[in-house]
């Protein structure tokens, strides 16, 4: 399998990034789609578009995805109040949540999107080496099969228009869930026009919110919430460790935690 990865920028700014794993035959079709995706972004036109392709060499991971647990939140503030919850829930200290909520409002470089994630530890200290860019989990897909399960379940909540947005942050989500240390992911989207953000973890799933943030509002990131771990070793592996996702675990309402 190939790792196909774009990133594009403007004025040395994180634009936005995607990336693919496909077979040999799929790496000319999967270009010519990243690349339409790097020219045609809500947050910008790019003056730089970098393209690689990669052979992956290690075995590939087959994983189920997290299942998606659809919150109702009617508003930011119900939405940051959900999450802030949901990363109560799962032990997470609560300076450390305020600190990873106004890291995000606020836009973690200095204003500006970082290209991937902070890590925080159960202190609130910050490991990723690098401030500005943060660390980007990469080698993962979905297969076509497990992404056909996903477009009904979506379609079937009437929420079919957010298809590639849903699809990308679950693949991430869970690949970086199932990896150790991990005790949860909080994101929203710094496209200004996507204001849906989720909290995930292996316990809860994928808590879908669908307001983080305002309309319009260009900031956002991830921070990947860990636990003793080997900074080295857990980046490695958010970076390099190849997964796939081939079966979608389903899709469900929010009631309570109770029920998770
Ligand atoms: N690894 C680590 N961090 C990343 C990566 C990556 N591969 N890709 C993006 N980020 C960070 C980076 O700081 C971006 O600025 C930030 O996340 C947001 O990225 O409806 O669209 O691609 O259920 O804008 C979530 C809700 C949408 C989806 C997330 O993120 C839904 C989204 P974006
Ligand atoms: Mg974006």
């Amino acid at each position: 399998m190939y790792s196909v990865r774009m990133r594009a920028e403007k004025g040395g700014r994180h634009i936005s990034g995607a990336e693919r794993l496909v077979s040999e035959e799929e790496i000319q079709d999967s270009v010519q789609s990243l690349t339409g995706r790097a020219l045609s972004h809500e947050r910008g036109k790019p003056d730089f578009v970098n393209i690689s392709v990669e052979a992956v060499k290690s075995p590939v991971k087959n994983l189920a995805s997290l299942p998606v647990i659809l919150h109702n939140a009617g508003n930011v503030m119900e939405g940051r109040n959900a999450a802030r919850r949901t990363l109560e829930f799962l032990g997470i200290p609560g300076f450390c949540i305020q600190k990873a909520l106004s890291l995000l409002e606020n836009g973690p470089s200095d204003g500006q999107s970082m290209r991937g994630a902070i890590i925080m530890d159960m202190q609130g200290n910050r490991l990723e080496p690098d401030r500005e860019r943060g660390v980007r989990a990469t080698r993962m897909d979905i297969t076509e099969k497990a992404a056909g399960e996903l477009t009904k379940s979506l379609s079937g909540k009437g929420l079919s228009s957010y298809f590639t947005h849903v699809k990308e942050a679950l693949v991430l989500a869970t690949k970086v869930a199932s990896i150790d240390g991990t005790v949860a992911e909080l994101c929203w989207s710094d496209d200004p026009y996507y204001t849906a953000g989720y909290v995930a973890s292996g316990r809860t799933g994928y808590i879908r919110i669908p307001y983080l943030k305002e309309n319009g509002d260009s900031h956002g990131g991830r921070v990947f919430f860990v636990d003793n771990i080997n900074i080295p070793g857990y980046i490695n592996e958010i970076e390099n460790k190849p997964v796939l996702i081939d079966r979608f675990a389903g899709i469900r309402e929010f009631t309570d935690f109770h029920t998770i």
